[in-house]
């Protein structure tokens, strides 16, 4: 029984505003538990990083940081040619379609699929590649990477672990903003960053990842209660140019904290790829994407302090992978 839908209306925000409450209060304390227990095994593991304070001071200064030419050409050339293989046999998640009505189901189907990108394309705003770490392998190098570890690892002063990765593709199409296009925070934990890193270059008219500049610092009472913001909302709020829209080349590596207002703006004139790397102290729920699954043989090659990032990832035995 859904006890909301008897509640009268005037209710049912009060409601909502009692459950986030307690929810945001539950995940500041899992965060700090395990902010307490990875500072400690920092401390044990005397795994060595490099610092990078600039990038450290935007992100708590503006919410975000650039790091130009970060990861390797060829490693962004593999990624590209991997990627698009991927979606052109398929390898995609459930897709979501953009606009939804009671005559067509939420998802579209295998034979929607097997129709290919551009039928995809006219149909949903967004694909995403099934199990990227096993998909597309070149994504272990950009996800395992010591930048990508170092930094997060000084933004937590804890070590820290990847809480989702998704490989996506935004389309150019005639269908309205939805999901990820409206400005929106991300609530499953107090603290946190993601990475994002492009296969080609992304400017404004290939749907940039928007950012509201200090957002992750002040918010007006009661906007987490909707995270359906409208660019008008938003400079209503925060004024106008507040929105700040992130260029990037192919193989720069952008880092945000998506607890500042953000969005996925929609592609004008070129379909956008991007790997997004969530990371974290505890496990969250993800909105979207595969529960990140990484191959043992892939796992047991690897480092102490990139088995540490994978502290939260599936590790897939071969029998697993036969299931
Ligand atoms: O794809 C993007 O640029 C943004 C995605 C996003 O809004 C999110 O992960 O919360």
């Amino acid at each position: 029984m859904n006890l909301r839908e008897h509640l009268p209306a005037d209710l049912r925000s009060v409601a909502r505003l009692i459950n986030q409450t307690g929810r945001a209060q539950y995940r500041r304390a899992q965060y700090a538990a395990a902010h307490r227990s990875r500072a400690h095994q920092s401390k044990q593991k005397k795994i060595s990083n490099e610092s990078h304070p600039d990038v450290k001071e935007s992100l708590l200064a503006n919410g975000f940081a650039v790091i130009p030419g970060a990861i390797p050409q060829e490693t962004i050339e593999a990624l590209s040619a991997e990627m698009d293989a991927a979606l052109a046999s398929n390898q995609v998640f459930p897709v979501w379609r953009t606009q939804q009505d009671d005559s067509r189901p939420a998802y579209l189907s295998a034979a929607e699929l097997a129709r290919g990108e551009d039928y995809i394309a006219k149909h949903a705003n967004v694909a995403y590649v099934e199990n990227p770490l096993i998909t597309c392998q070149s994504t272990l190098d950009i996800v395992f990477s010591d930048i990508v570890i170092d930094i997060a690892t000084e933004f937590y002063g804890a070590l820290p672990a990847v809480t989702g990765c998704n490989l996506l593709k935004s389309f150019v199409n005639d269908l309205p903003e939805a999901g990820y296009n409206m400005f929106h925070v991300d609530v499953q934990s107090p603290k946190f960053i993601k990475f994002f890193v492009y296969p080609s270059d992304v400017d404004e008219e290939s749907g940039p990842f928007c950012i509201v500049k200090g957002s992750h610092r002040q918010k007006p009472a009661g906007w987490r209660m909707n995270n359906n913001r409208t660019l008008q909302d938003i400079e209503n709020t925060y004024g106008t140019g507040s929105v700040h829209r992130i260029s990037a080349r192919a193989g720069d590596l952008v880092v945000a904290n998506p607890t500042a207002f953000h969005r996925a703006q929609k592609p004008q004139k070129h379909a956008r790829r991007a790997l997004m790397i969530n990371t974290g102290l505890h496990p969250i729920q993800r909105a979207i994407g595969d529960e990140p699954m990484i191959r043992e043989e892939n796992y047991e090659s690897m480092t102490l302090k990139q088995k540490s990032f994978a502290d939260f990832i599936r590790v897939l035995s071969p029998a697993d992978e036969n299931k």
